[in-house]
């Protein structure tokens, strides 16, 4: 369900970082897609486990964001994958919370 967050983060110019608020998805509900996202089990999210997601989502709903949405989420995600380029459940759920940030402004 929480897949719909990349989708939506990709229609948005820009992400907002609001850390300090409350978040919106839980470790629940993001451990729940991390485990879908995460195809070779390793615990962790790579680059391209994240980006076949993200395009097997937006192909299946036909949402076809812009360059500059792509790369606004793209910064994003390599923000909080940090030096070893892939995420971990924690900075995955970190990830969620600000593409939720963003879409509930
Ligand atoms: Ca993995």
């Amino acid at each position: 369900m929480k897949f719909a967050l990349f989708a939506l983060v990709a229609s948005a110019a820009a992400i907002r970082i609001t850390a300090e608020e409350a978040p919106c998805v839980s470790m629940k509900q993001s451990d729940a897609v991390f485990k879908q996202v995460d195809t070779n089990g390793d615990g962790q999210i790579s680059k391209r486990e994240l980006t076949r997601a993200v395009k097997a989502y937006l192909k299946q709903n036909d949402i076809h964001p812009t360059k500059a949405q792509v790369k606004a989420f793209a910064g994003a995600a390599k923000k909080e994958a940090g030096a070893d380029h892939t995420l971990s459940p924690v900075e995955f759920n970190d990830l969620a919370n600000e593409v939720c940030a963003y879409i509930e402004s």
